[in-house]
């Protein structure tokens, strides 16, 4: 990026280099010679986007017009990642940007590079977001994404000495061309305080405290650019900058007192995917965001409509998890206190317009707040989920439901101190209650819903998680995009069912060998970047073998650094065997709070230290922890890829959307019968996929008739070796202790079954070797994944609940 000047000629020429330059010069404020970077990328952005505002003000016009039912998604978390390349390709202006820069200098694909990587989310649950408000504008729905625009987002990962540190991530720091602050959409929202009935039986909530959301909205560019739609983020405002009184007193934190709580609520996205803290900042936001967005909704309906009767014909709203279930207390707050709507209508409006959708079945990452602290914070909801609890409780009564039952379909728990159940409250005041996977859908049917599913049989039903292919193939896999197109045609951008038509180049050794060269680049490119960031140098031509999610127990990367160990010790004792050259890559955050898998990343890059220094293994195997993991970094990897770690214990995870996006870019999947794996098995064919392990039924069946996992360490010499060697220190030689009490968990319970299905596990791994070495076979193999991952696309999805939850397609 040479800043020499952009001649007049080449602006002519190309009249979009020409809008940039001026953008720079009269919007950023700098001319070509004195632009850095990031101003570029603001030129740019700033640019583009007069494009998509043109097509935004026509979708939402069209939708008025069309008096449209409205898709309304709620989420704690949009974890959106970079945007500029997304919207130019959905807008199909790729190439002539890319002209346009190089005709002023500069490089696209440099400036793409500095755009931060918004990561308003923790993974999964945020990344479906992100995913969905993609479709939705690529299917011409009408909707908006509702959350909250962290200052802080997900924190930054640096690894120290091996150690995941946390740092705060400042992706504002540039500010943010993408977004617009709407001042004039502002809405009190108040906490705390009491509720004063009036003498006509109108009750009356008067907070202690209040502070003001306001919105920013960000477009979302919809595929070849045909709808853009809104992501409104909220943001905390204090009503009183300053307390003028104390400021001239000289008590400036009094003064700017207010201002401070207002910019807390929206400090930090919680960066725990499981184990809520239960902290008190956390129902604080859950309940800033329900409001303001539900009051949003419900102003845009009476100004469109009218009626606030017709609100479930015209609105349908989607609750991402448990984490915005408190609006549907507000919702009922709004239609009886503001609109004297009666409570039995104000209840059948409300269950007419939600949907909740389910992401976790593990027990503690199911949300409840203590009783006392949600009657302090939200004192009239307390009241409304009483009244509502009254309602189905009665109601389960009458039609002959037991005690226990009863017990368990309550909002409240009652065991031990006394807690507002989210996800009973959502259940109960949705229409629809979804599973992100066809297993856990099942499973949520056979244990935590089990009783609200026998008092509604029908509310629950499946949604099997999806990926949006513009994203998590073309974007960050051009050359294998070019492939599959130099192959089938262009259709199968605009349905990945079309995909099917590539089968037949399975069989084709010479497309197979140019698929194998399109992975290899993608691998060169990021064997470079392993090496700028860590300093490891991995051999493209090895096999690239990858675990990237958040670190959880439940997910075991615990298994695969056993395992990993364990080849490690077999490679030196039979040196002379034809091993296959594998590098093992692990990225991925711990929440702060989680020791454990904290200690895992510790262990992995302890693993990866003494390993990779090992002349006896040398170019055999490799493994490096890559740091900081997230949207921009998982595009980089998963292109680059070959085999696809899914091995979480059988039932625990719900879907799994990472599985999706390497078996659509050519990666082979090891993994369990667990999440959205057995759809994959499904459509990829048993063939074309590694499975091993137990089943979900046979992990229960082992945890009831009691689970000795010392027997099955003591009974497989690999794993003990491994994890005596471990537990011993050979990996820590400077604190041997570090990893005792892990591994003795191990020997101890090991919940999550890590020795079980070790074995499984190291025969499925050799038998991905022998795979390897038949060339031709392997390359036929993901060409055949590629192929018949088409139906994983989140449009096959959104889709879905535009048909059957939603009612608008
Ligand atoms: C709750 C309360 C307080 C603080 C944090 C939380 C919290 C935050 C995030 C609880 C859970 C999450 C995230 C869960 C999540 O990402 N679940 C994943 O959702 C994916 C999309 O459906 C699935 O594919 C994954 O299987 C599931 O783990």
């Amino acid at each position: 990026m040479t800043s020499t000047i952009a001649s007049p000629v080449a602006t002519q020429a190309n009249p979009l280099a020409g809008a940039i330059l001026d953008t720079l010069i009269h919007r950023i404020g700098k001319d070509a010679q004195a632009a850095r970077p990031h101003d570029w990328l603001a030129a740019t952005i700033l640019t583009m986007r007069d494009d998509i505002i043109d097509r935004w003000m026509a979708s939402t016009k069209a939708a008025h017009a069309a008096g449209a039912k409205r898709v309304y998604y709620l989420s704690l978390e949009f974890l959106i990642g970079r945007l500029l390349r997304d919207a130019i390709a959905n807008l199909g202006r790729t190439p002539e940007v890319a002209a346009a820069l190089a005709s002023l200098d500069v490089d696209l694909a440099e400036i793409e590079e500095i755009e931060p990587d918004a990561a308003l989310g923790n993974g999964g649950l945020g990344r479906l977001a992100a995913c969905f408000m993609e479709s939705l504008a690529s299917l011409d729905l009408p909707a908006y994404g509702y959350g909250i625009r962290y200052v802080n987002g997900m924190f930054r990962q640096r690894i120290d000495d091996g150690w995941q540190v946390e740092l705060p991530e400042t992706w504002l720091t540039h500010g943010n061309p993408w977004e617009f602050e709407r001042r004039e959409s502002a809405y009190f929202i108040g906490f705390g305080g009491e509720v004063i009935g009036t003498e006509d039986g109108a009750v009356h909530w008067k907070p202690a405290e209040a502070v003001e959301a306001v919105a920013v909205d960000t477009p979302v560019v919809g595929w070849r650019g045909k709808r853009v739609n809104t992501l409104r983020l909220w943001t905390a405002r204090a009503f009183d900058p300053i307390h003028l009184d104390a400021f001239n007193a000289g008590d400036y934190s009094r003064a700017l007192a207010g201002q401070l709580k207002a910019e807390t609520l929206v400090r930090v996205l919680y960066p725990a995917d499981s184990n809520p803290a239960g902290q008190e900042l956390r129902l604080r936001q859950e309940y800033f965001f329900s409001s303001a967005s539900i009051q949003d909704i419900v102003r845009r309906h009476i100004q469109y409509f009218g009626d606030i009767r017709t609100l479930p014909d015209k609105a349908a709203i989607q609750l991402n998890d448990t984490h915005p279930a408190v609006s549907v207390a507000e919702l009922m707050r709004l239609l009886m206190d503001h609109h004297d709507v009666g409570f039995d209508e104000a209840w059948k409006i409300t269950q007419g317009t939600f949907g909740y959708t389910n992401h976790t079945l593990l027990p503690e990452a199911l949300e409840s707040w203590p009783l006392p602290l949600f009657e302090r914070l939200l004192p009239r909801h307390m009241q409304l989920v009483y009244q509502i609890n009254a309602r189905l409780l009665r109601e389960a009564r009458k039609s002959g439901t037991d005690d226990r039952a009863i017990a368990a379909i309550s909002l409240i728990d009652e065991g031990g101190e006394r807690r507002v159940r989210m996800a009973n409250l959502a259940f109960a005041g949705s229409h629809s209650v979804n599973g992100v996977a066809a297993l856990h859908t099942d499973l949520m049917k056979q244990t935590v819903f089990a009783d609200l599913h026998r008092q509604f049989p029908g509310r629950i039903n499946n949604k099997t998680n999806g990926i949006t292919p513009r994203r998590w193939l073309q974007e960050c896999n051009p050359g294998l995009t070019a492939l599959i197109r130099e192959a089938i045609g262009p259709a199968f951008l605009d349905d990945t069912n079309r995909l099917a038509d590539l089968l037949p180049f399975a069989e084709d050794a010479a497309y197979g060998e140019r698929f194998a060269a399109v992975k290899r680049s993608n691998k060169v490119a990021l064997a470079q970047h392993l090496r700028d960031v860590t300093g490891v140098r991995i051999d493209p031509d090895a096999m690239f073998d990858v675990q990237i999610k958040r670190i959880h127990e439940y997910k075991r990367q615990l298994l695969n650094i056993i395992e990993t160990v364990a080849l490690y010790d077999q490679i030196r004792r039979h040196p002379e065997r034809d091993w296959t050259p594998r590098v093992k890559l692990f990225a991925g955050k711990a929440a702060g709070s989680y020791h454990n898998a904290k200690l895992i990343i510790k262990l992995a890059n302890d693993v990866a230290r003494r390993i990779n220094a090992d002349p006896s293994v040398g170019p055999l195997l490799k493994v490096a922890f890559v740091p900081n993991y997230n949207v921009s970094l998982a595009e980089k990897i998963i292109p680059a890829a070959d085999l696809s770690e899914q091995i979480s214990t059988a039932g625990m995870e719900a879907s799994g959307t990472g599985n999706m996006k390497f078996a659509l870019n050519g990666a082979l999947t090891i993994g369990t019968l667990d999440g959205a794996n057995v759809e994959i098995r499904d459509h990829v064919g048993a063939d074309n996929i590694v499975i091993f392990g137990m089943t979900a039924d046979e992990v229960a069946a082992k945890r009831a008739e009691g689970y000795v996992p010392r027997a099955v360490i003591e009974g497989s010499p690999e794993l003990r070796q491994a994890v005596d060697a471990i537990r011993n220190g050979v990996f820590s030689p400077d604190d041997p202790a570090r990893y005792a009490g892990l591994m003795d968990g191990l020997y101890d319970h090991d919940w999550f079954m890590v020795a079980a299905d070790f074995d499984a596990y190291a025969s499925a791994q050799r038998e991905v070797d022998a795979r390897w070495s038949d060339r031709a076979g392997w390359n036929g193999c993901v060409i055949r994944n590629v192929a018949q991952m088409g139906w994983f696309s989140s449009d096959r999805t959104i889709s879905e609940y535009a048909r059957d939850i939603w009612g608008v397609m």
